[in-house]
């Protein structure tokens, strides 16, 4: 079923650098570019195999996010839209790892007697972000998937979050168009805005130098009929994530290049490389930088999606459920608000977005970020079916529009701007989005030590399990200070250990994080 001949000979031209170890972390493959030709290859070829096993289409994207230009790497994606299952992530390590020829083969060997190979040639549908190297990465991934005998759609620049879509609705309705994802996004925009497309003041978006510039400068005068002014930064001129992006903002806490001089109260956001992340921001009267991230997202569309269940006919709302899921990241203010203020349960998982978008499909609506903006709501379809059952009313009418908003695949940079464009429309004020709560003083740091694996890490990574006393002492650390939480994990995607602390005042958040980067090292 397999022409290992074949393989071995498309293998010849991708060789791995030899030192080199890659392996699938947080979020997918990511290296400096011109370390990855083979990983891309070999995922190719896992991905094909995995795409003729189920006879339907899944996708590759080539991107390496908010890292530098110079970067590159790479996200699997199920037929299902969403990411790859976690258990096929120590395949595509073992299979990126293989250090010999013959090493490769027997673990694509292997790999094809359990998936078993149906007849059908599978499709393997590729995007890549702006990056310089992406064109040939995709190509590399191509010919991976061709050495197995699967077949590739290749659609060019998407956004990462556009990629899932696609997979997902081409195993849907067999449709590859960049247009079915702009008209999803514009009627269900639509929709929620019915009845307010006089114009407003504008918005103003940070697009990371990245491929969201592209799709948003085409979507531009379509919302400017619904009455969303976009006023486009950062669109592509200057260098990818450079002084700019959501991961920028969010870290850094400053304004974006270019976007310093705004109005006082101007309502703008920033997305990310690949448009999968969004963070709003605006100045305050005093001049200064004022984040609604991720936390506040999620706490915007709790409030909205609780009023709209409310307006649902009788009974709707209390037979639903309704769950936020969060990382050990989300600020303290924002738990306590959703679940004492909002009367909402809130889940708190391990850092990546794949386990809080598993978690947030246990809930009828699961809403789900993380505190640097990455997240979306998901519908269950039992519940899309039941809405679509009941009579029509403006309140059913917009949660279905909700769900086709918000990628129900992965989070998408453009649904969350344009939700939360629409809650703002609705009668909640941006003054009033940032007083739905005052987040806690906080401080992140980075500590790049000798080996970051000796840190293991329980309870949703809140609390250390080694090396032992670790975790005493940061307890005995955090008892000291009013309202302090404090905790320290092995980056996913980095080689550090990343420390999170908040506390009553900044300066107590500054002294306890400091305390906590003490132990650790
Ligand atoms: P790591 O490096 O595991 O902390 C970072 C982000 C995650 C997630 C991934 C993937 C923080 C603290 N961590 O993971 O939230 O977005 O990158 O991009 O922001
Ligand atoms: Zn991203």
């Amino acid at each position: 079923q397999l022409d290992l001949a074949a393989v071995r000979v498309a293998a010849a031209a991708f060789p791995k650098p030899e030192a080199f170890k890659p392996s699938y972390g947080t979020a997918g493959f990511r290296a400096e570019a011109s370390l990855l030709p083979s990983t891309v290859f070999r995922c190719g070829m896992l991905i094909g195999l995995k795409a003729r096993s189920c006879g339907q289409a899944c996708g590759v994207m080539v991107t390496a996010s908010h890292n530098p230009e110079q970067d590159n790497g790479l996200k699997l994606v199920e037929a299902s839209g969403e990411m790859l299952e976690p258990a096929w992530e120590a395949h595509a390590t073992q299979l990126a790892q293989a250090d010999t020829e013959e090493q490769l083969l027997q673990v694509l060997a292997a790999l094809a007697a359990t998936l078993q190979p149906a007849d059908t040639p599978g499709r393997v549908i590729i995007g890549r972000d702006t990056r310089s190297s992406g064109a040939d990465l995709a190509a590399a991934c191509s010919a991976g998937v061709a050495a197995v005998g699967g077949k590739v759609s290749d659609i060019g620049v998407v956004t990462t979050p556009e990629l899932h879509f696609t997979v997902q609705t081409f195993n849907q309705y067999q449709a590859l168009e960049e247009q079915a994802y702009f008209t999803n996004l514009l009627e269900s925009f639509r929709t929620l805005t019915a009845g307010s497309h006089a114009p407003q003041p504008p918005l103003h978006v940070d697009c990371a130098n990245g491929v969201g510039a592209l799709k948003l400068q085409q979507l531009v005068p379509q919302l400017q009929q619904l009455g969303l002014q976009l006023q486009l930064y950062n669109a592509g001129q200057g260098r990818l994530n450079h002084g700019c992006g959501a991961d920028y903002v969010q870290k850094e806490q400053c304004f974006p290049a270019g976007m310093g001089d705004l109005p006082a109260g101007a309502c703008s956001a920033s997305i990310d490389g690949d448009a999968d992340r969004v963070v709003f921001f605006t100045k305050g009267q005093d001049g200064s930088f004022v984040l609604l991230d991720g936390d506040k997202i999620a706490a915007l569309a709790a409030v909205y999606l609780r009023r709209l269940l409310s307006h649902a006919p009788p009974g709707t709302a209390d037979s639903i459920s309704t769950g936020v899921v969060q990382t050990a990241y989300a600020n303290g203010a924002s738990t306590r608000f959703i679940t004492e203020q909002l009367g909402l349960q809130v889940r708190c998982t391990n850092t990546g977005v794949k386990y809080l978008h598993h978690e947030a499909k246990a809930f009828d609506v699961g809403i789900y970020f993380e505190s640097n903006g990455h997240g979306t709501v998901l519908l269950k379809p039992s519940l899309l079916q039941r809405l679509q059952d009941m009579d029509e009313n403006m309140s059913v009418m917009q949660l279905l529009a909700v769900s086709r908003l918000m990628n129900q695949a992965v989070g998408d940079a453009i649904s969350g701007l344009l939700l939360c464009d629409a809650v703002l429309r609705s009668g909640t004020s941006l003054a009033e989005w940032q007083a739905l709560y005052t987040d806690l003083p906080s401080r992140q740091l980075k500590l790049v030590v000798a080996d970051r694996t000796v840190i293991t890490t329980t309870d949703a990574e809140r609390r250390c399990v080694t090396p032992a006393g670790l975790q005493d002492a940061i307890d005995a650390a955090v008892a000291k200070y009013d309202l302090g939480r404090a905790f320290a994990r092995p980056s996913g995607t980095e080689d550090a250990v990343r420390v999170y602390a908040e506390a009553g005042s900044q300066e107590a958040a500054d002294a306890l994080a400091r305390e906590v980067a003490g132990i650790v090292f």
